[in-house]
């Protein structure tokens, strides 16, 4: 059984943090550092570690989070201009908290992805 991240308790609103977005599969709410002018988290509502963990009944909740950056995206009147997802895995890939979230960032020009 994986170990819960502070991302566990934000879901279960035992943490204040304004909510978003939240549905019986995804969480969004505003990274506590951001990186960009938006730059807000989606993640699952059940403990996923890491991207290697998923599952194919994962894929609805997967799925959702990224029809829910579109949401958030156009609500934030990014969505024209652009902006960058991310889900990072594992040391090499950068994950801090083992619990999957996708990134979104946007509202300036973030330049090459590995600049
Ligand atoms: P990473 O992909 O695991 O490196 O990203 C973790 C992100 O979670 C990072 O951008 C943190 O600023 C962010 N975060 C947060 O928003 N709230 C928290 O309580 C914690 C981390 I801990």
């Amino acid at each position: 059984m994986a170990e819960e991240t502070i991302f566990s308790k934000i879901i279960r609103r035992e943490i204040p943090t304004e909510i978003l977005y939240q549905d019986d599969l995804v969480t969004a709410f505003r990274d506590i550092s951001p990186k960009a002018p938006h730059h807000l988290l989606i993640v699952p509502n059940t403990l996923i570690p890491t991207i290697n963990d998923v599952k194919a009944a994962d894929e609805p909740a997967l799925g959702r989070m990224v029809t829910v950056a579109a949401k958030l995206a156009k609500e934030a009147g990014i969505d024209e201009d652009g902006y960058r997802l991310i889900i990072n895995c594992n040391q090499h890939g950068g994950q801090e908290v083992f619990h999957i979230h996708m990134h979104l960032l946007g509202g300036k020009p973030l330049g090459p992805m590995l600049a």
